[in-house]
């Protein structure tokens, strides 16, 4: 996850994927560059929207949103190359698309752990979303403790004469998952050492004590539904009454 971003290793990184001495070729593969860019922002948009769809319908449906934040984000082109050069792949367009999954990322923040999961099967289950991968990190966390769930879907992008299928990396998280990856990537982020034990244990620890939280929380959301439903003579298990409706999306 270490960014090798010096300028000579750009300079020589640019010019290898140009692949041209002469300025016509290059700028024709910026222009190509910034074509395929506007693709994958497509792709992105088009997921954003879709979880901003079930948000909605969610809220409406039982006044409570599953979804506290959408985060999403293009790779920049010098952590591209720098993506490419580490795990040996040519540099060049055909090569972003064939080998990078994550050059379109969006991370969806919720409320409850339940939601992490009703969100991705309510979105697996829209026709046009083909799942590719999905690493399951909150089942099983990394060993430095950290948990989410990612999924690398493939998603349409129609434009005015084709239709074109876009990867897009999604990451869905808890706040108290998203509140601990924040601030380990911040300690992280550019040290060119690596942590010391202690900060390690404690970091882990740390995050344990951010899933005990989700599963507290997790608790007193299923005890305030069976209250709910309780006085409103509602089924206790909303959520997951949600979920079967949302089969009638396809
Ligand atoms: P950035 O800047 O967030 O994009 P892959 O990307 O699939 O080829 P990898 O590493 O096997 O390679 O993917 P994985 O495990 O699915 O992780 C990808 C992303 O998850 C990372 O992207 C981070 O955003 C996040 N992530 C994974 N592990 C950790 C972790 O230990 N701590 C934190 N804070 N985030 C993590 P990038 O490219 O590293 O960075």
């Amino acid at each position: 996850m270490s960014q090798n971003t010096d300028r000579s290793f750009l300079s020589r990184s640019l010019q290898e994927f140009l692949g041209s001495d002469t300025v016509e070729l290059s700028m024709e593969r910026m222009q190509e560059l910034n074509k395929l860019m506007s693709y994958y922002r497509c792709a992105m948009m088009s997921v954003v929207t879709k979880f901003n769809v079930l948000n909605e319908q969610f809220s409406l449906q039982y006044d409570r949103n599953p979804i506290t934040g959408i985060k999403s984000r293009l790779k920049t082109l010098p952590s591209i190359m720098d993506k490419l050069e580490r795990r040996g792949f040519p540099l060049s367009l055909e090569s972003i698309e064939d080998n990078l999954n994550d050059v379109a990322g969006v991370r969806v923040i919720c409320s409850f752990e339940e939601d992490v999961h009703m969100l991705s099967e309510a979105l697996m289950q829209q026709d046009d979303i083909q799942l590719l991968e999905r690493k399951d990190y909150i089942r099983n966390p990394k060993p430095n403790g950290y948990r989410s769930l990612h999924l690398i879907v493939s998603v349409p992008i129609f434009l005015a004469h084709e239709k074109k299928f876009m990867r897009v990396e999604i990451q869905l998280r808890t706040l108290a998952m998203d509140f601990w990856a924040t601030l380990e990537h911040q300690l992280r982020y550019k040290k060119d050492f690596d942590l010391a034990d202690s900060v390690q244990r404690e970091l882990y620890t740390c995050a344990s004590l951010s899933a005990e939280l989700d599963q507290r929380m997790d608790g007193l959301r299923q005890l305030v539904q069976e209250q709910n439903s309780r006085e409103n003579g509602k089924p206790a298990s909303e959520a997951i009454r949600w979920t079967d409706q949302s089969h009638n999306l396809r």
